[in-house]
C-alpha cells in the first residue's frame, strides 16, 4: 500500500524516516502486526520532526517512541548505510512476486523477473500492463486460476470422445492418441496432450498427399464445435491453445496442446509425448549406451563415428523397447 511520505529533503533524518517507514509498512502489509507498525511510525514521526541530524542510536533512544531495538537499527543504519533485516524481505519480496508471475502461463523466470524488476509484483499489476505482454501470456493471465486446477480424469475422457468424433467426421483415418500423464493413467492432468497422424502423412516422398492432411483444418473443425475457444500458436505441426467442454460452460478453461506427426514417426512421437519427461531422459541416457539415439521422431542406430544412421522402422511402442533390448513398460508405469 502507499503511505505518507516523512517530511522532504529538508528533514536532515530522512533516510533513517524513509526505513523505518519501510519497517512500518512490512509489519502492517505482510506480519499484519500492528503495534509494530504504529511503533515504527511513531518513531519516524519523531525523528522527522527533529532539525538536526540523529548521531547515534543513543542519541535518538531519549527521543519519544525510540526504544532499544529501533536504536540499534538505527545504529546499523548510520554504520552501514542500510539495514540488513530490510534488505532480507525485499529480497524475499521480490522472489514471491518473482514466483507468482512465472505461474502465468507463457511466463518463464526470466520475463517475470525483468517485469518484477519493472515495479509489476502482482496480477493486478500485470493486468495494467497488458501492453507488455505476449498474446499467449495475455491469455495465461485471463484465464490464470483456471490454468492452476487440475484436469480430472473423466473431463478428459469427455474431450477425448467429441475430439475424436470431430476429427474422424473431417476423415475417418486420422489417427489420434491423447498423451501426457493421461496417458500414463493419472486421474489429474496438467493439460491435455493430443497427437494426431493419418497415413497418407508420412516423412518422406511426395508432398501431394500430405496436402489432404491439414493441422489448420483440424483446428477451425474444432472450434466449430466450440471445444477450441483460444489459440494460443499454430503452426503447421504444432497448435498450442485452450479447450473448454462445450456443454458445459462452468467447466474451467484448459490448456490443449495438439501435434501433428508423420505416421512412420507416430510411435516415437506417442512414445516421447506419454513421457513422463524423466522416464524420456532414462530412455534416451540407454538408447546411447545402446549406440542408439531416440527422440520424438525416430530411432537411429549410432555408427562408428558417432552419427547417427537410418531411421528404424517402428510401428508400435513395443518395437522401441525390443530395438533398446528393454522389456517393454505398460505406460502406467512410466510414472518416474
Ligand atoms: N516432455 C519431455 N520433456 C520436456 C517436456 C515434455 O519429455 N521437457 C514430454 C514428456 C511429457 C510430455 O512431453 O510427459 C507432455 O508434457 P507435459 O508438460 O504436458 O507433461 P505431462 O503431461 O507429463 O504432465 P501434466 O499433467 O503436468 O501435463
Ligand atoms: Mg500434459
Ligand atoms: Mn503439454
Amino acid at each position: 500500500g502507499k503511505r505518507k511520505a516523512t517530511g522532504n529533503a529538508n528533514n536532515p533524518n530522512h533516510d533513517l524516516c524513509d526505513f523505518l517507514m519501510e519497517l512500518a509498512d512490512y509489519e502492517r502489509n505482510v506480519s499484519k502486526n500492528v503495534y509494530k507498525y504504529n511503533a515504527y511510525r511513531k518513531a519516524a514521526g519523531t525523528l522527522s520532526a527533529l532539525t538536526e541530524r540523529v548521531k547515534s542510536g543513543e542519541e535518538a533512544k531519549k527521543l519519544p517512541g525510540i526504544g532499544v531495538k529501533i536504536a540499534k537499527k538505527i545504529d546499523e543504519f548510520l554504520q552501514t548505510g542500510k539495514l540488513q533485516k530490510l534488505e532480507d524481505i525485499k529480497k524475499d519480496d521480490i522472489n514471491i512476486a518473482i514466483s507468482l508471475l512465472a505461474r502465468v502461463s507463457g511466463i518463464g523466470p526470466a520475463k517475470a523477473k525483468e517485469l518484477v524488476e519493472a515495479g509489476i509484483k502482482t496480477l493486478e499489476d500485470l493486468k495494467k500492463h497488458q501492453d507488455k505482454l505476449t498474446h499467449h501470456q495475455k491469455l495465461g493471465l485471463k484465464y490464470f486460476d483456471d490454468f492452476e486446477k487440475k484436469i480430472p480424469r473423466a473431463e478428459i475422457a469427455q474431450i477425448e470422445k467429441i475430439l475424436k468424433n470431430a476429427i474422424k467426421e473431417l476423415n475417418s483415418a486420422y489417427l489420434i492418441t491423447i498423451c501426457g500423464s493421461y496417458r500414463r493413467g493419472k486421474e489429474e492432468s496438467g493439460d491435455i496432450d493430443v497427437l494426431i497422424t493419418h497415413p497418407d502423412y508420412i516423412s518422406k516422398v511426395k508432398n501431394g498427399k500430405k496436402k489432404a492432411v491439414s493441422l489448420k483444418t483440424i483446428i477451425e473443425c474444432l472450434e466449430k464445435k466450440k471445444l477450441i475457444t483460444d489459440t494460443i500458436s499454430l503452426g503447421s505441426t504444432k497448435f498450442m491453445g485452450i479447450c473448454q467442454l462445450p456443454e458445459d460452460k462452468s467447466k474451467p478453461f484448459r490448456r490443449l496442446d495438439i501435434r501433428l506427426t508423420f505416421h512412420d514417426q507416430y510411435y516415437c512421437a506417442i512414445l516421447y509425448f506419454t513421457g513422463s519427461d524423466l522416464f524420456n531422459k532414462n530412455m534416451r541416457a540407454h538408447a546411447l549406451e545402446k549406440k542408439y539415439t531416440l527422440n520424438e521422431y525416430a530411432l537411429k542406430r549410432l555408427t562408428i563415428e558417432g552419427r547417427p544412421g537410418e531411421a528404424e522402422k517402428i510401428t508400435s511402442e513395443e518395437d522401441v523397447f525390443k530395438f533398446l533390448g528393454l522389456p517393454y513398460k505398460d505406460p502406467k508405469d512410466r510414472n518416474i
